[in-house]
This record gives C-alpha cells, sequence and structure tokens, in this order.
C-alpha cells in the first residue's frame, strides 16, 4: 500500500481543508497528517492557533480520510517524520510549492492547488467584523 503524508495547522477547520485532506488520500491507500503543535505556531506566526492542538488532532482524526494523525513539532524534521511513518508521498497545498523539495530524497513531494477564497483568517476577520 502507498502511504500519503500531510501537514498543517487546520485551526478553525474548513471546507478549503476537507478538500485538500480528500485529494491527499486518493493519492494513496493510508493518510497520515502531521497537526502543528500550538507551539510551533507561536514560533511561526507569533499567536497560538484560535483552537488548541487537541481540539485541532481530534477533528482532523474524526475525518473519514484520514487514519493516523501525530503532533508536528518542528517543520524542519519533515524527513524525519517521512521516513518515521513509511510515507512514499508528501502532499502539501500550493502555497508551501518548492518549500518541501529538500524532502523529496526520501519520498515524493506533490503540491495540490488550494481551494481559493476561504482561510483560516478570513474567517476570524469575518467573525469578528460581526
Ligand atoms: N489549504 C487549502 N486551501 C485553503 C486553505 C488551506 O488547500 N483554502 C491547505 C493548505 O495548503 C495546507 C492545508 O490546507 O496544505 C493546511 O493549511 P494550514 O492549516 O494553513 O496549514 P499551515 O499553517 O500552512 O501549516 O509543515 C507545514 C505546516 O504545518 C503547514
Amino acid at each position: 500500500g502507498r502511504t500519503v503524508i500531510t501537514f498543517g495547522t487546520f485551526d478553525v477547520f474548513h471546507v478549503g481543508h476537507v478538500r485538500v485532506l480528500e485529494r491527499a488520500a486518493a493519492l494513496g491507500d493510508r493518510l497520515v497528517v502531521g497537526v502543528s503543535a500550538d507551539a510551533l505556531n507561536v514560533s511561526k506566526k507569533g499567536r497560538p492557533p484560535v483552537y488548541t492542538q487537541d481540539e485541532r488532532m481530534e477533528i482532523v482524526r474524526a475525518l473519514r480520510v484520514v487514519d493516523e494523525v501525530f503532533v508536528e513539532e518542528s517543520l524542519e524534521a519533515k524527513r524525519d517524520y517521512v521516513v518515521g511513518h513509511g510515507a512514499d508521498v508528501l502532499v502539501m497545498g500550493d502555497d508551501w510549492a518548492g518549500k518541501f523539495d529538500w524532502v523529496s530524497d526520501v519520498c515524493e513531494v506533490v503540491y495540490l492547488p488550494r481551494t481559493p477564497s476561504v482561510s483560516t483568517t478570513g474567517i476570524i476577520e469575518h467573525i469578528a467584523g460581526l
């Protein structure tokens, strides 16, 4: 079987997240998802996500297309996560195009087009303006 791995924050879960996970799952037989740690988001974006990592993992784990979930502690550990989970292909949305090509010595790397006009930031701004 072919194992697919993908990564993300998946904060304020939305249809763009579902679609990228469904398309990632369709590329193999088993989908493993690294959900970024709260601490990683603080260091990356300067603020924690709206939902905690336990809540974000619980949501992603509940999806029919997801087989396994783990905490992504570091952006630089991709190669270790790929090898550790026996992944054959790493999938990311194309906002990350080219950024993880350095992992292509241990697996195939695929960037999928993002779903247009939906984002966590947009949802937060929408709600803040109500
Ligand atoms: N995504 C998408 N369409 C959108 C929004 C997001 O396809 N409209 C995809 C992103 O391209 C990504 C996944 O959904 O593949 C998760 O997006 P984020 O939660 O924004 O993840 P991010 O904070 O970019 O974390 O190691 C990589 C990081 O953990 C990625």
